[in-house]
């Protein structure tokens, strides 16, 4: 089922004529509201969708600098909601809605859903944080959209999620893949049978997660698992998301328009190229953003999707440019490392990578637990264990292989390596 089939399906040159109409609005309206905007971006005309390419970027270094209402360009009386990201590093970055762009918000969620499989009447039980993060409210807003009876629990109370999906058995579930695994393996510990719970359908996203992920999780729960894709910046989730081809993420590119960049030189990649992912919002009016850098790494697709809809996909994003690692010359995205661990059946999919930089050459630590089955074949756990032992010797040697490194493997004690409630932490730096 498409939501909204005029708009999914749109033919493409329609479609470019929209996009470019809208950019032009935007341009227009965001540089006679927003001052900063005003000083980069006064005077340039753009006659077609190719001359976006010679626009400046904008980063988060920016949001951050226009802290907190900068950007925003309508009167605070008209902004409706505000947002945020978690805030790590100071200062959270703030993001503001018009009533206008809840409703936009809202559509692209209904669409984003559906696509999933979600549908009128459907229970989903939602796991994301509500808060000034966005996905929470992002997911909560767009189910009552489609007319699902949506469960706000929010993240956390992992004792309170098992009743919750125990005793309302909603058809649905979302939260971000770390943590609906961590539900699924705590329900098992204690006796339960995650797949007797009777999900239909997850939708995962906030954090990089893999087609080994995406196996245990599916496995796990026996539902199917969707990704979602998006960020505070340009809206929230909802700004791309896959359908039941599960082959890539349709971009709701009629209001938030992709390109892919080499995060080096700044050019523009043709599709199928790997690169920066950039978005320029379409019709947002609180805080519009043309380029905006995600940092996030990926691929759009250009090819038709068997679905129907017509939009550009990307890929599943790999990680942040800024997440790379650099290990005695190697570039490595955690996710690869986390492609390899998830091929061996003997692992469960929690793991943490722990980098050195205390001397000259830095190293590489990966735990990771072994499967509940290994541990109990060996009696307990002991990291001395011949089978244990030998598992670590084979899972270091293909990942030698996979990534082009040799890495410390250590198997550490079942669920003993943090779980997170929100976006895992993947990379631990000691210095
Ligand atoms: O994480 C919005 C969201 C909520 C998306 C729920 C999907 C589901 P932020 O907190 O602003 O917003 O973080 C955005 O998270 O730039 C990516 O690096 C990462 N991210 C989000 N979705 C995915 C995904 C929300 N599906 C940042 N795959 C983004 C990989 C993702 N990374």
């Amino acid at each position: 089922m498409i939501w909204n089939r005029e708009a999914e399906t749109m033919e493409r040159g329609a479609r470019a004529r929209l996009q470019l109409g809208r950019l032009q609005e935007t341009l227009r309206f965001m540089v006679e509201r927003v001052a900063f905007q005003r000083e980069r971006l006064g005077g340039v005309t753009v006659k077609t969708l190719d001359d976006l390419a010679r626009l400046p970027f904008i980063e988060k270094g920016d949001l951050r600098e226009q802290y907190p209402f900068g950007l925003f360009a309508v009167p605070a009386a008209e902004v409706a909601r505000i947002h945020g990201s978690s805030g790590t590093k100071g200062k959270p970055t703030i993001v503001g809605y018009t009533a206008g762009d809840l409703e936009i918000w809202r559509e692209v969620m209904a669409r984003v859903m559906t696509a999933a499989g979600a549908r009128r009447g459907d229970m989903l039980h939602v796991a994301f944080g509500y808060g000034l993060f966005t996905g929470g409210l992002g997911f909560h807003d767009g189910a009552e959209r489609i007319g699902m009876t949506v469960v706000p629990v929010s993240s956390g109370n992992t004792a309170r999620q098992h009743l919750l999906l125990r005793d309302f058995r909603p058809a649905a579930i979302c939260g971000t893949p770390s943590f609906v695994l961590h539900i699924a393996e705590s329900l098992a510990a204690e006796g339960g049978d995650p797949r007797a719970l009777g999900l239909r359908y997850g939708m995962f996203g906030a954090e990089p997660w893999t087609e080994g992920v995406r196996a245990a999780l599916e496995k796990t729960l026996g539902c199917r698992a969707y990704d979602v894709y998006g960020l505070s910046e340009i809206i929230g989730p909802g700004v791309a998301g896959e359908c039941e081809a599960q082959a890539g993420l349709h971009v709701q590119d009629d209001h938030f328009l992709p390109e892919i960049i080499d995060p080096a030189s700044g050019q523009t990649l043709p599709p199928g190229r790997e690169g920066e992912l950039v978005l320029t919002t379409l019709t947002k009016r609180a805080m519009p953003l043309v380029r905006y850098r995600t940092g996030d790494v990926t691929t759009l697709l250009g090819e038709p999707c068997p679905c129907g809809r017509t939009s550009v996909r990307m890929a599943r994003v790999k990680g942040r440019s800024d997440d790379m690692l650099v290990i005695r010359g190697v570039n490595l995205y955690p996710s690869e490392v986390e492609c390899t661990l998830l091929e061996v059946a003997e692992l469960v999919p929690h793991y943490q990578l722990v980098v050195d930089r205390s001397s000259t050459l830095a190293t590489l630590e990966v735990q990771v637990e072994p499967a509940p089955a290994v541990v109990e074949r060996c009696g307990r756990f002991d990291a001395g264990h011949p089978e244990l032992v030998a598992l670590g010797a084979r899972v270091a040697e293909r990942l030698r292989k996979a990534i082009g490194l040799s890495v410390r493997l250590t198997l550490v004690a079942p669920r003993t390596l943090p779980r997170s409630e929100g976006k895992a932490v993947r990379v631990v730096e000691r210095r």
